[in-house]
Order: C-alpha cells, then sequence, then structure tokens
C-alpha cells in the first residue's frame, strides 16, 4: 500500500486507470492533470475522496512536480497532449507536454528515487505495409510519422536515458488503439457513436482501409498495474490484444451495432501523412509477467462502449458541437 501519483488522470486511459487502481488495489492515488480540453474530472466524481485526490497542475511545472513526486512511492505517467489531428495543426503543446513535462517528472523521480512508469504509444515504431507479416516487437526501431508519435517517441528516449545514465527505477509500455468509457469524442470510435446518437452521418477517413489493433481500455489497466508491481527495472513491454481491424469494418460494426443502414456514412479528407497499419505483438508482457486480455470480444466490448455513450449524455453532449464544427473546418 502507498501513495500513487497518475499524471492525466483525468483524461481518458488515466481516469480508467485510476478507477482499477480504488477497484484492485488499496493504494491511494494523487492525480496530477492539467484539466486541458481532453479531460473531464467528472471521469473521478464517483470515486471515494479519501481514495483519490485530484490536483490541477502542469507536468512541465518543476516546483509543483518535486513536491508531488517526493510524497509519493510511484509515478504513473499518463499525461500528454495524444490527438493527431490536433498535433498537425499545432504542434507547440505536443512538445511541450510531451517532451519537457517527462523530462520535469524524470528529474523529479531521480532526485528523490521515486518508482516511475511511462505510458507510450505503438505509432513510435511508424507503421506496417498492409501485407507485411511482422508485428512491432519491442525491438523494433523508432520511425514515428507524426509530431505527436515524434514527441512520444523523444519522450520513450528520454526515460531510457535516464535508467541509464541515472539509474532511475523506471519501466515503459507502448500500447496501441485504446476503446472503452471515458473517451474523448476527437477521438474515431466516441466521435462515430456519438455522431448517430445526435443525427450526424459518421465520418471517415479517406477509404478506411487503415488497420488499428484495437484494445480495451480495461486490459491496458491491468497490464500497467502488473508491470508497476512486477516489471524489470528499465524494460519496454508492449501492450497488445490481437485486436486488428481496419476502420471502415469498426465503423459498420458500430453502424450494424446501432441499428443503422451499414453505408450510412460520409468519406472524408484523410489525415495527412496517415499511417497504414499498427500490429502489436505482446509475448514479452504475457510469457514474463503473465498477462492475459480479459475482454478480446470486440463486439461485446463496443456494445457496451455504445450503451455507456448513451447513458452518459451530459459527460460528452456540451462538446459534440464544438467538435464537429472544428473538424468541418478541416474539411472532416
Ligand atoms: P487523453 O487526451 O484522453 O488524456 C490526456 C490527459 O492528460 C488529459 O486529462 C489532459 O488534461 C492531461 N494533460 C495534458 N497536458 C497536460 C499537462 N501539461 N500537465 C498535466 N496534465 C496534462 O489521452 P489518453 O488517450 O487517455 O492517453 C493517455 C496516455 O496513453 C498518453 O500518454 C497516450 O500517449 C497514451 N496512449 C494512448 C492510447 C490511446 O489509444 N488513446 C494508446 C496508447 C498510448
Ligand atoms: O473521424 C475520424 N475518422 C477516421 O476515419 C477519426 C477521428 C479518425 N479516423 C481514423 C484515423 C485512424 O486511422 O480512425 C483511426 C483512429 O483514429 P484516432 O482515434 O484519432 O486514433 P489514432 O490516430 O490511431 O491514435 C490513437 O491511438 C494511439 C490515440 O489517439 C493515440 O493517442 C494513441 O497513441
Amino acid at each position: 500500500m502507498g501513495t500513487i501519483l497518475v499524471t492525466g488522470g483525468a483524461g481518458f486511459i488515466g481516469s480508467n486507470f485510476v478507477h482499477h487502481l480504488v477497484e484492485h488495489s488499496d493504494h491511494r492515488v494523487v492525480v496530477l492533470d492539467k484539466l486541458t480540453y481532453a479531460a473531464s474530472a467528472s471521469s473521478l466524481d464517483v470515486l471515494p475522496g479519501e481514495r483519490v485526490e485530484l490536483v490541477q497542475g502542469d507536468v512541465a511545472d518543476a516546483s509543483l512536480v518535486d513536491d508531488l513526486v517526493q510524497s509519493s512511492d510511484a509515478v504513473v505517467h499518463f499525461a500528454a497532449e495524444t490527438h493527431n489531428d490536433n498535433s498537425l495543426a499545432d504542434p507547440s503543446p505536443f512538445v511541450r507536454t510531451n517532451l519537457v513535462g517527462t523530462y520535469t517528472l524524470l528529474e523529479a523521480v531521480r532526485r528523490h528515487s521515486v518508482r516511475f512508469h511511462h505510458i507510450s504509444t505503438d505509432e513510435v515504431f511508424g507503421d506496417l505495409e498492409y501485407d507485411d507479416p511482422a508485428k512491432f516487437t519491442e525491438s523494433t526501431p523508432y520511425n514515428p510519422s507524426s509530431p505527436y508519435s515524434s514527441t512520444k517517441g523523444g519522450s520513450d528516449l528520454l526515460v531510457r536515458a535516464w535508467v541509464r545514465s541515472f539509474g532511475i527505477d523506471a519501466t515503459l509500455s507502448n500500447c496501441s488503439n485504446n476503446y472503452g468509457p471515458y473517451q474523448h469524442i476527437e477521438k474515431f470510435i466516441p466521435r462515430q457513436i456519438t455522431n448517430v446518437l445526435t443525427g450526424r452521418r459518421p465520418k471517415l477517413y479517406g477509404e478506411g482501409r487503415n488497420v488499428r489493433d484495437w484494445i480495451h481500455v480495461a486490459d491496458h489497466s491491468a497490464a500497467v498495474e502488473l508491470i508497476l508491481d512486477r516489471g524489470a527495472r528499465g524494460q519496454t513491454y508492449l501492450i497488445g490484444a490481437d485486436g486488428e481491424r481496419d476502420n471502415i469494418t469498426v465503423l459498420r460494426t458500430i453502424l450494424r451495432l446501432m441499428g443503422r443502414p451499414e453505408d450510412e456514412f460520409d468519406h472524408v479528407r484523410d489525415r495527412p501523412g496517415h499511417d497504414l497499419r499498427y500490429a502489436i505483438d505482446s509475448s514479452r508482457l504475457r510469457e514474463e509477467l503473465g498477462w492475459e486480455p480479459q475482454h478480446q470480444d470486440f463486439e461485446s466490448g463496443l456494445t457496451a462502449t455504445i450503451e455507456w455513450y448513451q447513458e452518459n449524455r451530459q459527460w460528452w453532449e456540451e462538446q459534440k458541437a464544438a467538435v464537429e464544427t472544428g473538424y468541418a473546418e478541416a474539411g472532416q
């Protein structure tokens, strides 16, 4: 038992991880979150106040970070600017939060000898051809495509250097595309679900042949907790649940599950530099730490996610018009 500092804990995956810790451990959790447009403090509302404290602040604020790290037993670092499309429009917050923010945390955990787990993405490896039998592994060279993925790749390299040069007690994980409750409606799956719920037509970039390797966010949370407890110092673990699907298939499944014709969507402008395909080989995590995904039935996970957005309209409804106006201005 101890205090875990969760950065970005009011975002999608961070808030799901905080829910997971409250349910599955005795840890006290302090969330450090800047509460950007991507955050919802309300995602943490139902959790007991004696277990979870929310501090609004920036991971690049060295003095605040130093205070919080000093009084924690471990740090799990989710905070980031995360949307590829935004990073193409304005990379600057990505550089500041993803690079300078991670550097700021690393210096604090180094000073206070605090355990650190860094959350990253499979996008640091670039993309695979459609017909490539290979998947990403821990030794795949970094080859990021976007300002988002390059700043995440840079943050991973900072963590590795701080392990090697300063001996900090850190682990890293790179996960594939997550879906589930509390995901911001700018992202693919919740955008399309909430388009249908508000009478808008779903929007598919280009031909929709791009492949993502979907994992339920609950499986990501369980993997991170396991790595935090039992991961080897300095080690990187890839997290994925063999969930490869192309975007058009995912969209048609959403439409079918919501009782709509499967061709009731628009093709819109493709994302510049759009990565073709991601696929994760998570053998190390499975073989060394015994992790297995528990939510591999994509249709039932998607059905529960659709129900969550239907039942929690107050969580997303106010933002919907502005998000769609922003996309429409970009031709998407
Ligand atoms: P999100 O955008 O939903 O949440 C990010 C959170 O970080 C928000 O609450 C935001 O307010 C906070 N934040 C942003 N800048 C901050 C700053 N300067 N200081 C403090 N807090 C700040 O993102 P997410 O999808 O939950 O992703 C969380 C992490 O997981 C990220 O590091 C991301 O790269 C990684 N990841 C995401 C996915 C995915 O599919 N969403 C997959 C693999 C890895
Ligand atoms: O309206 C849309 N239509 C569409 O076809 C949107 C928003 C997206 N797409 C496509 C683009 C991608 O091929 O769907 C796919 C998924 O898009 P996003 O939800 O934006 O995710 P992606 O760019 O794959 O990145 C996500 O997974 C890896 C997260 O946003 C990252 O933070 C994470 O690192």
